[in-house]
């Protein structure tokens, strides 16, 4: 029964964070947004000019709107 229970919590857990679950690892500084140098160890495919672009409010980082926007069906990573 515990075990049935702990199975249904890590299932909730990974249902409820699918989105937010890349970049939560990805940033190893842990202050919610990805520089280039975190974004890159995750996105190896990834240069200055594509960075660039997924960083639409251009301030360098890229925060979780635009990160989810990236990754979306249409965005800048969805053919990877
Ligand atoms: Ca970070
Ligand atoms: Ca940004």
């Amino acid at each position: 029964m515990r075990k049935l229970t702990m199975t249904l919590a890590a299932i909730l857990a990974t249902a409820s964070l699918a989105q937010a679950a890349d970049l939560v690892e990805l940033d190893t500084d842990a202050d919610g947004v990805l520089s280039m140098e975190e974004f890159v160890a995750g996105h190896a495919e990834v240069d200055a000019e594509i960075f660039a672009d997924i960083d639409t409010n251009e301030d360098g980082m890229i925060d979780p709107s635009e990160y989810e926007a990236a990754t979306a069906e249409d965005g800048v990573l969805a053919s990877n």
